[in-house]
């Protein structure tokens, strides 16, 4: 039987709350051992106090800060994010404030679409976690603002640990046997937020040679009531060719709001190249590169050989080369039924009433939209807000059920003359920056 929108949308959020109530009951039953829970506090202010505080220095020496509070509607907040690396004395500002800024979700067949932060939920579904979900860390207790139960406000649902990475770089010395290696490590910060069948573990990983990867995992359960795709829009789950799951997407949208040295004004950049076929006698195709300053706000599509890059404007590395963060795109299968969802990046002038790529909830006047790309209307770029958009075509499959394996969508911000050498860099290896003399 198909299921209305109206029955859907509640059997979402119904579910969302019971799962919300049986998750809190679980964490009473765990008795008396359970950790002081912080009292209630407003959002932190730029520094902020022990309970809001991340501070994590991994192994091989890097340092990164923030910190954090948790809004009904966005879920984490991370504020006042700083890098500090080996052989620098002072943390480096990256970002001012990071969080997700929506989840829409269209469904194939126009029954349905649901903004998850501000119109589903995903701010009071947070979750606890067992302490096996979060290997090696700590989770802190979060207060939910607004939260569907009071008496089970207090939810723990923030996880951070550290995890290995791999290879940061491995490099033959010159001469004898030496190998000169380094196994990478990452600081991680997540919660999971369910929001009606679904689960989203939002994860934020900071390396020690100062990327930043922000990704959403879909998982939990897909939604039963939606095996009811039998227009050709769906995927037979199942025995036969009965149930059909409706495909979807998932438009996720992250919000950054870059404090690059620790100033709010910094310049954007894109760089384009362009490959042409050898010239007369050259051995190979030539390939030119542009930049374009991005001096007014901008709706940005992602093309082959295209990237941004947010410029400080005042902070410089010890080479003297101004400090700057690369956005590094994500897989992404861009939606088109939305004007905000056309465009893979965003570059808006901040204004504070701005904080949802759709279903904006704050009233910033008559005439401004409610979605990101009424936002890009030419203002001067001073301070500029990076709004990044990364889509995944949910075909459902039989492999889906049951869980649902977690599927990641997200992107990258990676250094760029952050730090004069490699942030790593062994000392042996200290003097080689530029120019070389044979050794
Ligand atoms: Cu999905």
């Amino acid at each position: 039987m198909r299921v209305n929108r109206n029955s859907r949308a509640r059997s979402r959020a119904a579910v969302g709350l019971s799962a919300l109530a049986l998750a809190a009951g679980a964490t009473t039953a765990s008795g008396p051992a359970a950790v002081a829970q912080p009292k209630a506090a407003p959002a932190p202010p730029a520094d902020c106090s022990a309970a809001y505080r991340i501070e994590q220095k991994l192994a091989t020496g890097t340092t990164w800060r923030m910190c954090w509070h948790y809004e009904s509607e966005a879920g984490l907040v991370l504020e006042n994010i700083s890098y500090q690396p080996p052989g620098e004395a002072q943390p480096i500002k990256v970002l001012s404030s990071a969080k997700l800024a929506q989840i829409d979700v269209p469904y194939d067949d126009g029954s349905v679409e649901y903004s998850d932060l501000t119109g589903a939920g995903f701010g009071q579904g947070l979750v606890d976690m067992v302490p096996a979900e979060c290997p090696g860390g700590a989770i802190k207790t979060v207060k939910v603002p607004d939260a569907w139960d009071p008496q089970h406000a207090n939810v723990k649902g923030l996880c951070t640990t550290t995890r290995s990475r791999g290879h940061a770089y491995r490099m033959e010395a010159d001469t004898g046997n030496k190998v000169f290696q380094k196994q990478g490590k990452d600081l991680l910060v997540y919660t999971v937020n369910k929001v009606g069948w679904y689960e989203y573990i939002t994860e934020w990983r900071f390396q020690d040679d100062g990327t930043l990867n922000m990704n959403i995992g879909a998982t939990g359960s897909l939604s039963p009531g939606d095996y009811d795709a039998g227009d050709g829009r769906g995927w037979p789950l199942g025995k036969g060719a009965k149930d059909y799951a409706t495909s979807h997407s998932h438009n996720v949208f992250w919000r950054l709001n870059f404090g690059l040295d620790g100033s709010s004004k910094a310049k954007v950049e894109q760089y384009d190249s362009t490959v042409s076929p050898p010239a007369r006698g050259a051995q190979a195709p030539s390939n030119k590169t542009t930049v374009t300053k991005v001096t007014k706000e901008l709706a940005g599509d992602a093309k082959n050989m295209r990237w941004w890059r947010i410029v400080s404007n005042s902070g410089k590395n010890k080479d003297n080369h101004a400090r700057s963060y690369e956005i590094v795109p994500g897989a992404t299968t861009k939606y088109l039924g939305r004007s905000f969802t056309k465009h893979d990046v965003y570059f808006t002038e901040y204004n504070k009433c701005e904080q949802f790529a759709s279903d904006n909830l704050r009233n910033c006047g008559a005439g401004h939209g409610t979605s990101v790309d009424k936002w890009v209307g030419g203002q001067t770029l001073t301070n500029p807000v990076v709004w990044v958009n990364v889509g995944f075509h949910h075909i459902a499959r039989d492999e889906d059920q049951q869980p649902m394996p977690v599927h990641w969508q997200g992107f990258s911000i990676a250094p760029r003359d952050v730090t004069a050498m490699n942030p790593l860099t062994p000392p042996e290896l200290a003097n080689q920056n530029g120019h070389v003399e044979p050794r």
